[in-house]
């Protein structure tokens, strides 16, 4: 009987996450359907001045930082990039992260399969609920007051996912040099919860005025490069690497510069990574990660009220 019914849920539950990935499939197509459409130079013109305008009109209602957090918005505007430490930013819940992943880590598994085939692996959705703080850190006040004056619009949270990026040479994904498109202005919060040298797999960038010649002389529009195809227009020197002990901070402007996850040499890289976008009723293209959802329908009830107005959640 018990058997009778473990099989029953288990057809239950893959009939409901075929459900989702198929959701999630045509989401997929229908967004990369509107971008394209949108890139339509009359659709882009008109889509051009009404986002100008909402930035000027949201100008007035920015939060006040102070000289630190400042100082960080304008070096994520100047170069794409700033890099911090959890003890430099000092958020009161900033030890409480660090415990919860060092206590995760050890139980994000990478079975041979990945270790030879893959390059990353996630904490699961389950793991991720286990460990509130983390996904929770993403949206202190100070995080999304920075993010917003980067945008310089309301911000949504997309969530947090925590990776452990496989020590071999495969050229796959995230590890390929890329410009985030899913949205205009996408910035990315990275947390090392190892120590990253040049050989564990750093984040690498070029930075906004690089990347502006680079994607003029490549006739980039979107999509992956490999490293030699990088390298047939720049030199390697002008790659710039986010190396730091644990508890290193990255803010990154993804979506106005060529980055990628260096494959790590020595050792599996450990991160956790939140994503940020601007807040739109209509045509946000980001499809929110199932561990976002899952994790969404748990503590969404008791998110407090300022929190709530950032989640984008599907
Ligand atoms: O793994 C990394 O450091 C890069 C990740 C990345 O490219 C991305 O999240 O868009």
């Amino acid at each position: 009987m018990i058997a009778q019914k473990i099989r029953v849920n288990n057809y239950c539950d893959q009939l409901v996450s075929g459900h989702i990935f198929m959701f999630r499939f045509f989401h997929k197509i229908q967004n990369k359907l509107f971008r394209s459409i949108q890139n339509f130079p009359l659709i882009k013109y008109h889509a051009d001045i009404a986002y100008q305008k909402s930035i000027q009109e949201h100008t007035p209602y920015l939060p006040i930082l102070s000289k630190s957090d400042l100082n960080i918005v304008k070096e994520i505007q100047n170069k794409g990039v700033a890099i911090t430490s959890l003890e430099e930013l000092g958020i009161i819940s900033s030890p409480q992260i660090l415990q919860a992943a060092q206590k995760l880590l050890p139980n994000i598994k990478a079975d041979i399969n990945v270790q030879k085939h893959g390059f990353v692996v996630h904490a699961s959705a389950t793991q991720m609920i286990t460990y509130p703080e983390i996904f929770l850190w993403g949206l202190e006040q100070r995080l999304l007051n920075i993010i917003e004056n980067c945008i310089r619009l309301p911000v949504a949270y997309h969530g947090a996912y925590f990776r452990r990026d496989i020590a071999n040479q495969l050229e796959q994904g995230s590890r390929l040099w890329h410009i985030d498109k899913e949205d205009r202005q996408v910035i990315k919060i990275i947390i090392y919860i190892n120590d990253v040298d040049e050989r564990t797999g750093p984040f690498q960038y070029l930075t906004q005025s690089l990347t502006t010649e680079v994607a003029k002389s490549l006739h980039y529009k979107s999509g992956y490069l490999t490293n030699k195809t990088m390298q047939s227009v720049i030199s390697s020197d002008q790659y710039q690497s986010c190396t730091g002990s644990a508890g290193t901070v990255i803010f990154a402007a993804t979506s106005s510069i060529f980055h990628r996850g260096k494959p790590p040499i020595d050792n599996d890289r450990f991160a956790i990574f939140f994503d940020y976008t601007a807040w739109r009723e209509k045509y946000l293209h980001y499809t929110t990660s199932h561990l976002t959802n899952e994790f969404l329908v748990k503590y969404f009830d008791q998110l407090s009220e300022a929190q709530k107005k950032y989640i984008y959640w599907e």
